[in-house]
């Protein structure tokens, strides 16, 4: 069924380019939609490095992009939005359902029809003067069973040279796709950037997003939130995946037997740094292997593991304080072939920012165009500012990558940033219990989005803006998944952010992670102790490796694991809030693991 409504197209007088597809349902639908959008040309991309050099060049030419110092940033490249186009707008962003209850009370909702006429009307014309872009791409590995095919046309080079990045961009797509109809249909204009006229919207029901007056990643990178997620999520649920926001990576002991895990953190929470950890020098040998930064597409496979992909193929990261400390292997990553949005710039075709290592600058350009010194009063990168860069940069890229069977995932961790309250890991009872602990996941906002830097918020596996459907139907497939699999993963939650009364972090956190990590691995292969908590299942001090941890000792331990009933009163009172927005659909089963958890505490 299609909730597409009918326009009337003069599809007379332009003879746009000839297309370098077969495919006759992709043709018809770009020539629509140019014949609607009327841009002056249609470029469409093959994804060939030729085309990158003569995108490039013409991103400079027209200065969205900005040469780097190619001595010191081989290949990279400088971009600055529009001041008032840097983050994800939740506000703005649509599920289209023929009903509101399919979208949930936790998503923006409008009737198809009324938000295809609304957004067609800012289409009509919208491109005049400008090339309409046709990126044909891929979201996973050629060839995998998981991937799925979308067709982005837009009227920004910007996204053109990013989704090159992010994605599998270019003739692939076409071979995966064939003569089939099935590809993700996403049309994109920035319009005039005018945040009264931003909408992201997604019709389910179509396979289609349609994106309008933002140029900002999130927005516009149609493949990544809008496809992999939110159209992602509810194509998983008729067809007996998950479509999440995890990072997946593996971890290699020194006899080289391999875990992977996958961690759900909200936005901004470190997912990029835990997926690049590098081991603390008493981890000699060990290896952590990055599958993905942001996105995990996860499927029982035959032998009755999960088994996960990363859709993407590059990564879209924070850029303030990264260094050779919260993350060195995304210093060296971001070394080259690195398109740097939002950043400041030094005299010398430099980047900086916040967090960056070596010495402050004594001044530079801050991220709107401004000189900024340290006296200044506001940041001279934007706290959202990002470095968008092929995964294959990574000196730890696992191996495994491109294989389209994925990989076995023994356990997802949740995790929040939370100052009080949730101790640093705690392992669920179950299945049952370990979706508990990711739907009632609370995490403090980050500039990721716009608005409420700092609030805690409740955001169910930290897809909160992201899923696509109704969230207690979100969550009711997260519990039948378990029906799915023979072995499926064991569940933990993690908190690298709590705070003592002075307001220090209680956790060393960064390359330190590695022991949460070595404890979570050992309990997913039955090597390694736990006692029983009201939270779950804890580390005993002598299940936790503490060796050669400076100024962190049993007493320390004991402060990060701590449970104090008085703030988990508060927090059970928050699960119930949620619920009670829930409710129409909440599975009964949530409900009963809420009611175990009061009588622990
Ligand atoms: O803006 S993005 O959605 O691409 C990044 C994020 O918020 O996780
Ligand atoms: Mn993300």
């Amino acid at each position: 069924m299609t909730t597409q409504i009918e326009l009337r197209l003069d599809m007379s007088d332009k003879k746009f380019g000839q297309a370098n597809t077969s495919n006759e349902t992709v043709i018809k639908w770009a020539n629509e939609m140019a014949a609607l959008c009327q841009p002056d040309n249609i470029f469409w991309c093959d994804g060939s490095e030729g085309e990158k050099s003569e995108l490039t060049a013409q991103a400079l030419q027209q200065g969205i992009l900005t040469t780097l110092n190619q001595e010191k940033l081989p290949g990279c490249y400088y971009h600055q939005s529009n001041p008032n186009d840097v983050a994800r707008v939740e506000q703005c962003t649509f599920i289209c359902t023929e009903t509101r209850e399919e979208a949930g009370p936790t998503n923006n909702w409008a009737p198809p029809k009324e938000m295809y006429e609304k957004l067609y009307s800012l289409f009509r014309g919208s491109m005049k003067g400008r090339t309409m872009y046709v990126i044909p791409y891929l979201m996973g590995p050629l060839g995998s069973p998981l991937t799925k095919v979308g067709v982005e046309l837009t009227d920004s080079i910007y996204v053109a040279l990013s989704m090159r990045i992010m994605t599998r961009m270019g003739k692939a797509a076409y071979e995966q796709l064939r003569n089939r109809a099935d590809f993700n249909r996403g049309l994109h204009s920035m319009l005039d950037l005018n945040p009264e006229r931003r909408f992201i919207c997604h019709f389910p029901q179509d396979n289609t997003i349609l994106s309008v007056g933002s140029n900002y990643g999130g927005n516009v990178l149609l493949g990544k939130k809008c496809l992999a997620l939110r159209i992602g999520s509810c194509l998983a649920r008729k067809e007996g995946w998950m479509a999440e926001h995890m990072l997946i990576l593996g971890v290699e002991s020194p006899e080289g037997e391999k875990t992977f895990v996958a961690a759900a953190f909200p936005s901004a929470c470190g997912k990029t740094n835990f997926a690049m950890l590098v081991p603390p020098q008493r981890y000699e040998g060990w290896k952590v292997w990055t599958v993905g930064d942001d996105i995990a597409w996860m499927k029982p496979g035959p032998d009755g593991r999960l088994y996960a992909i990363n859709p993407e193929s590059g990564y879209f990261g924070v850029i303030p304080g990264t260094n050779s400390k919260s993350n060195p292997n995304a210093v060296k990553t971001i070394s080259r072939d690195t398109v740097y949005t939002n950043a400041a710039l030094l005299s010398d075709g430099d980047v900086w920012w916040e967090g960056k290592d070596g010495p402050v600058p004594s001044e530079c350009v801050d991220w709107r165009g401004n000189r900024w010194t340290p006296e200044s009063k506001e940041k001279a990168a934007h706290p959202n500012s990002r470095f968008a860069v092929p995964m294959m940069n990574n000196p730890v890229v696992a191996p495994e990558v491109n294989d389209p069977q994925g990989v076995p995932i023994s356990a997802i961790i949740f995790g929040g940033r939370r100052a009080n309250t949730i101790p640093l890991l705690f392992q669920a009872f179950n299945w049952g219990h370990g979706v508990y602990l990711g739907a009632t996941m609370g995490s403090e906002m980050t500039a990721a989005a716009v608005g409420g830097v700092g609030q805690v918020r409740r955001d169910p596996m930290a897809m909160l803006p992201f899923c696509g459907y109704n969230m207690g139907d979100y969550l009711a497939h997260w519990l039948h998944m378990q029906r799915l699999m023979k072995s499926p993963p064991q569940i933990f939650h993690v908190n690298w952010f709590r705070k003592d009364d002075s307001g220090n972090f209680l956790w060393p956190g960064f390359g330190e992670n590695m022991r949460v990590l070595k404890w979570i691995v050992d309990r997913c292969r039955g090597r390694v102790g736990a006692k029983e908590s009201a939270l779950g299942w804890m580390p005993r001090i002598e299940d936790f490796d503490l060796n050669g941890l400076q100024g962190f000792g049993p007493e320390q331990f004991e402060k990060v694991q701590a449970i104090n009933s008085e703030e988990w009163k508060k927090e059970i009172l928050l699960h119930q809030e949620l619920f009670m927005t829930l409710r129409d659909t909440l599975p009964k089963e949530l409900i009963f693991e809420k009611e175990l958890l009061v009588s622990r505490i």
